[in-house]
């Protein structure tokens, strides 16, 4: 690895050299998940959780093309205002390096970063999987594969809702992705804490997932394992109330003719207005609720 290429802060290099807890967040949340100010009030939210938990929070981005773990708070800043940042996944992660640009990870991408940068725990909102009418458009998000290849695990609210969920579920068992519900037996559906749908695996403790860990490195399984943390009571929004948003924004996208990496922005900006900024609150609750326990997870490993 060129190391020119990877840029870790001062705070997260001594964190990981010292084997302290380190989280690692992503930040397609911040350019292209939330409107501003909130984008950013969201990350520093998340960023506090982890420190709150014990742990060093790790937020990723390409700044000039360098790979950064660890942003400082301008860096943050300039970040949540961009127009112009790439939204990057495996496929184009080394053209934002190559062209010396700005782009934000996925979690295909951050779990990359991480990766390189030797960080084994990341927290997110929802990961991307297969949309709905997936059978016509065949878009489905490059982050079940990473999840398939890459050792991180991903902490997060469950697969985004405006997503085919049995189908993302299908697609996860085919890789291998092991998909464990904390203290649930019920697969979250971001917003929403049930889904309808059973999870594959149930966990009830911190240690329960450090044993999970520990057990699939004894057996050399590669890849990454996702966790999935229902939002708190307080903060969902029932699954409802939230299918009647979630239709109408798909339809209404499908009309415009969104398509590709544009899909999951435009839906979620569409839902954050149908429900009169009702899903945006959840969001910012979800993902800081998901960045405690990676907090305590990282802490614990
Ligand atoms: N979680 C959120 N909001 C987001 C995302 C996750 O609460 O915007 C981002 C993640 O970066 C995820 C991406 O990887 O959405 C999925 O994009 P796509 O469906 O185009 O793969
Ligand atoms: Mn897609």
């Amino acid at each position: 690895m060129n190391k020119t290429v990877l840029q870790i802060s001062p705070e997260v290099q001594s964190a990981l050299e010292e084997g302290r807890g380190v989280v690692a967040l992503e930040s397609t949340i911040i350019t292209h998940g939330m409107p501003y100010p909130q984008n950013r009030d969201t990350a520093q939210q998340v960023e506090q959780a982890v420190r709150d938990a014990g742990a060093v929070p790790a937020t990723i981005a390409v700044l000039d093309g360098q790979i950064t773990v660890g942003l400082s708070a301008e860096q943050l800043e300039s970040l949540s205002t961009t127009k112009s940042a790439m939204k990057l996944s495996r496929a184009d992660l080394a053209m934002a390096v190559s062209k010396r640009a700005m782009g934000s990870t996925t979690v295909a991408a951050t779990m990359i970063a991480a990766d390189l940068a030797g960080i084994r725990v990341f927290a997110t909102g929802g990961i991307g999987g297969v949309h709905q009418g997936a059978e016509d458009s065949f878009d489905i998000s490059a982050d079940l594969h990473e999840l398939s290849r890459t050792k991180v695990t991903v902490i997060c609210a469950g697969a985004k809702a405006i997503l085919d969920l049995p189908k993302t579920l299908e697609v996860l068992e085919t890789l291998g992705v092991p998909v464990l519900t904390y203290q649930q037996d019920d697969l979250p559906a971001f917003w929403s804490r049930d889904s309808g749908i059973d999870s594959p695996l149930r966990v009830d403790t911190v240690n329960d997932i450090v044993e999970f860990m520990q057990a699939r490195d004894a057996l050399n399984i590669d890849g990454g394992v996702l966790i999935a943390n229902p939002v708190p009571a307080t903060h969902e929004i029932p699954r409802h109330e939230m299918a009647t948003f979630i239709e109408q924004a798909i339809q209404e996208s499908q009309q415009a003719g969104i398509k590709g990496k544009s899909v999951t922005p435009w839906l979620l900006g569409r839902i954050v207005e149908l429900s009169d900024g009702k899903s945006l609150i959840c969001n910012q609750a979800l993902i800081t609720n998901n960045a405690r326990l990676a907090g305590e997870l990282a802490c614990s490993l």
